[in-house]
């Protein structure tokens, strides 16, 4: 019988993409490319009982690009817009327009070259034309749902820590509903880059409040 004192540590990687890393990426995180390093030494310890790498993977006309809209709602980075949810139109949701990126067949959309991706088990998202999903598990209208919540069941996965990019939106959203999902869940601070450095530590509050532990690689959370 499982023990509620169980560990069964399991290691996300969250989009560690070309088109979000410097020098040629579409949707650039400032410094994406520097966490490479020590997400390729948490992927060689022997502690993880499963180590996942998402792919953020779009067709070329996903509702999340700016060239998909008309003004003034086609301005990367800073325009906004309404999605519908296409099993219900009654729920809606208002999201940003981004670069092109991470279409699927494209060099953008391959993991940065020197990730070692011999161990990892590749979880796709955002592959839906109609839905933005920031979060590995889920979209906000729970309309797409992926392989990874059976991923980490399967293997027994008790903790979750999140590493990859971009801080404040996919290993935002792929945290909390790894809460969501009941796994203990850990945002490692040095694993990771936000698209708006000025705002993490807010989003950092936010998001700990909803039971995410934000953690140095240091600390006590991380070493056990
Ligand atoms: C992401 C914006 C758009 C991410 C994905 O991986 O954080 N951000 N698509
Ligand atoms: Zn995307």
């Amino acid at each position: 019988m499982a023990s509620s004192n169980a560990f069964v540590p399991a290691l996300l990687v969250i989009d560690m993409q070309e088109d979000f890393c410097p020098p040629s990426g579409a949707l650039q995180v400032s410094d994406g490319r520097t966490i490479i390093p020590l997400i390729n030494t948490l992927l060689s310890s022997p502690s993880f009982a499963l180590r996942i790498a998402t792919k953020d993977d779009h067709p070329p006309n996903h509702i999340s690009f700016a060239s998909q809209h008309a003004p003034p709602n086609n301005v990367p980075f800073e325009s906004t817009i309404t999605i519908t949810n296409p099993l219900n139109p009654s729920q809606t949701q208002v999201s940003r327009v981004w670069p092109d990126h991470c279409i699927q067949g494209t060099l953008g959309n391959q993991f940065v070259s020197e990730l070692d991706v011999s161990n990892v088990q590749v979880v796709r998202k955002g592959q839906d034309a109609r839905l933005e999903m920031y979060s590995v598990f889920c979209d906000p209208f729970g309309v797409a749902k992926s392989e990874a919540a059976d991923l980490l069941r399967a293997k027994g996965v008790t903790h979750v820590y999140c590493v990859g990019l971009a801080a404040d939106y996919c290993v935002k959203y792929t945290a909390l509903d790894s809460v969501k999902e009941g796994f203990e869940t850990y945002i490692i601070r040095e694993g990771t880059k936000a698209v708006d450095q000025e705002r993490l530590e807010n989003c950092y509050a936010e998001i700990e409040k909803q039971g995410v532990r934000v953690v140095h690689i240091d600390s006590e959370e991380v070493r056990r």
